[in-house]
């Protein structure tokens, strides 16, 4: 025994730092913060906790299936899918701050906390991306956008609050319930990746300050459609494959965007929904899935286009509105906008 007192020496480097200490020190620079953002932001890390113990599940309860219920987008609804939207708005509803929900599952926007001078945010989410993937073992995600009330915006009139272009998310991130659950997010201050650790239920900054590589081996797209795409993608993904840029690429499709931006994200390269046949518009939406990733490819130093112009730039007329996307790194990017845009 010594009489030296004990002291305890942790390396900044080697701290473990939490979602909910990391969303703390952002909000900092955030002037006059009261503390209600990262309130705001505990409800999304909650609800996502919640939907991967259920998805963790499947196929051991009676989770699996169809509800028999048809969406908005006239899609059979799973049961998960219901499950996730119903855990989202509860947790996001016990929040002041926020004044609308919008969600893929819902119609409408819904409005919540009416009347409070508080509720100055609205939270635009698609509960579960990807959910027919589930039946399968395969990943699936939740994705989300935040936005301010914009001037002027009326208590009455919740669309308002959410038609706004991409460039006015203050907040966006996704979750993937993969081999790992791992929550990516940022508030325009690059981008941050949390792994899951399910022994203590804590999400932990495993990816600090993501950044997209410049370019990648991959591209992703669902070429079954391929005879459909507008003759300019059929083209691009041609340029891919035969090395023009200098490799040939290989490809990787998950069907599940998510899952497919993830991957893209961490490796480089291009994810793609092209305008279809069935789907002209393309099949993703553009305030609940496009906007998020196109938010995080950004601010990750990647690139995201609706196939002619800046995803973020759109200015939205419905929430459920869809749009062709084109996602990636810089240089697979940058040779869709000058070999295919400018012909
Ligand atoms: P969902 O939100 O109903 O799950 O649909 C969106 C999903 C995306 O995750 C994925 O990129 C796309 O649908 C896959 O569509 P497809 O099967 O046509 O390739
Ligand atoms: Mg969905």
């Amino acid at each position: 025994m010594t009489d030296q007192p004990t002291t305890i020496e942790t390396l900044p480097e080697s701290r473990i730092v939490t979602v909910q200490q990391h969303i703390l020190q952002e909000q900092k620079r955030f002037p006059g913060a009261s503390g209600e953002f990262s309130w705001l932001l505990s409800g999304i890390t909650m609800a996502t906790k919640m939907i991967q113990a259920h998805v963790r599940r499947a196929g051991l309860t009676d989770i699996l299936g169809s509800q028999g219920d048809v969406n908005v987008q006239g899609e059979v609804q799973q049961k998960l899918d219901v499950y996730s939207n119903e855990v989202l708005v509860h947790c996001l509803s016990a929040r002041e701050s926020i004044g609308v929900l919008a969600s893929e599952e819902n119609e409408n926007p819904m409005l919540v906390h009416r009347g409070s001078e508080k509720a100055n945010y609205a939270v635009i989410f698609d509960p579960l991306d990807g959910s027919s993937n589930i039946d399968v073992n395969v990943s699936v995600g939740t994705t989300f956008s935040i936005v301010r009330r914009p001037e002027g915006a009326g208590l009455n009139d919740p669309e308002q609050w959410v038609l706004q272009p991409g460039s006015k998310q203050i907040a966006a991130g996704y979750v993937v319930y993969g081999s790992s659950t791992i929550l990516v997010y940022s508030v325009g201050n690059g981008v941050h990746g949390f792994t899951l650790d399910p022994s203590v239920g804590a999400y932990v900054l495993s990816h600090p300050n993501m950044k997209m590589p410049d370019v990648g081996k991959y591209y992703s797209v669902n070429e079954a459609y391929m005879q459909t795409f507008p003759p300019r993608y059929a083209e691009y993904i041609d340029r891919l494959r035969s090395g023009v840029l200098g490799q040939k690429y290989a490809s990787r499709y998950i069907g599940s965007m998510v899952a497919d931006f993830h991957r893209t994200l961490l490796k480089g390269g291009v994810f793609l929904y092209p305008p279809t046949a069935s789907n002209p518009e393309g099949k993703l939406r553009l305030l609940y899935e496009a906007n998020p990733v196109a938010f995080l490819a950004e601010q990750a130093g990647g690139m995201a286009i609706d196939g002619k112009r800046r995803v973020l730039d759109i200015q939205p007329d419905s929430i459920h509105q869809r749009t062709p996307l084109v996602v990636g790194s810089r240089v697979e990017l940058a040779d869709f906008e000058r070999f295919v845009l400018e012909k």
